[in-house]
Parts: structure tokens; sequence; C-alpha cells
């Protein structure tokens, strides 16, 4: 992985020859964004669980991820309004790279929160600005509520998410992937675990860490900009999620399989 992210200023002292300094760097910074309020507590739980996926991956991007992502960057350049939608986890982890790619793309970023506890959104915002972000969604108090919603992520800007034709929406749960799909938006996610109704639901499925995902997708749209409207189309109209998400399952079996094999178990 090469993305950066904050450091703790508390936490152990992980040796650079760690095996798994960055995914253990990473881990800390979610902590540290725990103290902070810019991650919510479950956002912890998020993290174990991406963790695990990523391990049986291999910690890599694998070539059903650089499809989605190949999809993902026509699903931007195509749209006429896409919105970045960010939660605590990536604003902690990713928040440079969130910056890189809404310059790129165009897309606005907006704050869209499953856990609206007091001061978390605007110590997203501080982290947002910090990265170098100018203007963010999400936060002006003028809001409106996609009512196919239960949770508090029904609550959205009426310049962002609700006027979107396509939503980037990263480590999401699945109960909004399945409401901006049936209010007629299109809805890109990044997750590792293919299990998650999220993916399952979304229109393009990446399944990747994000910390990889971004700097990958943010070239990809640099590059496609050179690409006439037609051919963006053809790119995006032969992507085919159903067959990604089984690509990356079989891929983990055979990983998992080879593995008990190598190691003798
Ligand atoms: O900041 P908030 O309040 O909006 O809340 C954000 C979290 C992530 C806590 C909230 O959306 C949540 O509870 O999400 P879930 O239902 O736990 O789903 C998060 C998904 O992201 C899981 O399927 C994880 O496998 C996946 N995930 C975790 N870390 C990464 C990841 N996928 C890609 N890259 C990661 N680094």
């Amino acid at each position: 992985m090469s993305a950066k992210i904050n450091k703790t200023t508390t936490g152990p002292n992980i040796p650079k020859d760690h095996p798994r300094y960055t995914a253990m760097m990473i881990r800390e910074s979610i902590i540290k964004g725990c103290e902070t309020k810019v991650v919510a507590p479950a956002g912890l739980i998020a993290q174990g669980r991406g963790e695990a996926f990523d391990y049986i991956i291999g910690e890599k991007t694998e070539k059903f991820s650089l499809a989605a992502i190949e999809a993902a960057a026509c699903a931007f350049l195509l749209a006429e309004y896409p919105v970045i939608s960010v939660n605590g986890n990536i604003a902690q982890i990713a928040a440079k790279d969130l910056v890189k790619l809404s310059k790129e793309s165009g897309a606005p970023l907006e704050i869209n929160l499953f856990y609206r506890t007091p001061g978390r959104e605007e110590a997203i915002l501080k982290v947002l600005k910090e990265a170098g972000a100018k203007t963010v969604l999400g936060v002006s108090g003028n809001s409106s509520v996609i009512k196919e919603l239960a949770s508090d992520r029904r609550i959205v800007d009426p310049n962002g998410i609700l006027k979107a034709d396509m939503v980037f929406v990263p480590l999401e749960d699945g109960d909004r992937t399945e409401a901006l799909v049936k209010i007629g938006k299109k809805v890109v996610t990044v997750d590792l675990n293919p299990l998650s109704r999220t993916p399952r639901k979304a229109h393009v499925s990446i399944i990747d860490n994000i910390t990889r995902v971004l700097p990958l997708l943010t070239a990809k749209i640099k590059s496609y900009k050179k690409k006439k409207k037609e051919e963006l189309k053809s790119i995006y109209d032969s992507y085919d999620n159903k067959k990604v998400l089984k690509d990356s399952l079989v891929f983990m079996s055979e990983r998992l399989l080879k593995l008990s094999t190598e190691s003798g178990v």
C-alpha cells in the first residue's frame, strides 16, 4: 500500500520493517480517529472486518478491482453531477487522496454520516480542510432528506447527494446503497467484503482497500479524460458487476486453498 495516512501520536512503536507496517499504521490511525471523533466507535469494527478480507486477498489490488476501477472512472466522467460521499473512516485514513479525487473528477465531497453524534461533522470537516479541501458539502445546516431511507444517512445536502446522478459511496451500509439505486442514482462503492449488501446492490463495486483504490481511480480518471464519451460508455456498458463479485470470491477461495496446501494444514 502506498497511501499517506495520519499517524497516531500515542500508539505503539511499530517498526518500519514490520511485514504489515502499512496495515498496522492504518489501524493506529483509525484508533486515533476514534479519539478525535472523526471515526465512530463502530468504525473500529468496520476496520477489523476490512482487515480480515484484505488479509485473505493478500493486501494487493487484483484484476477484479482493476476492472471495477475502470468502470468507476467511466461512471465519474459520464455523470453530469457526481458526488463523493465521505464518512469517518475514509476521512481519517484517506483525506488527501479524497481531495485529489475530488479535484481530478470535479465531484464535490459531501460528509454523510451513519452515526451522527455531536462534534463528528466538525471533526471530519477539519480533517478534510487540513488535507486541502476548499468546499465541503453536508455541513451547511441546509439539509434535505431521502425519504426512502430510515437511517441518519437520509440527511443529505440539497446541492450534493440529493441532486447527484452518480454517488461514490465507499465503506457503506447496504440500506443507503439500495435507497440510492431505487431513486435512480448510479452507485459506485469500495468494499473489501464482497458478501456485504452494499457491493451486491451497487452498480460498480471495487473489492479492494480504499487506501489503494483512490490513487488508482484518480489516475484512471485523469487518463480516461482523453477518451470520447462513446468509448467511455462502451467500457461502462461492457462492465459486469456480478462477474466481478464472483471473480473476487473465486480468487479468495482459491488463495485460501493454495495457502492451506503450502502451509501443510
Ligand atoms: O462515519 P460513519 O458514521 O458514517 O460510519 C462509517 C462506518 C464505516 C462505521 C459505517 O458505514 C458502518 O458501520 O459500515 P459497515 O456496515 O461496518 O461496513 C463497512 C464496510 O467497509 C465493511 O464491509 C468492511 O469490510 C469495509 N471496509 C472496512 N475498511 C475498509 C473497507 N473496505 C475497503 N477499504 C477499507 N480500508
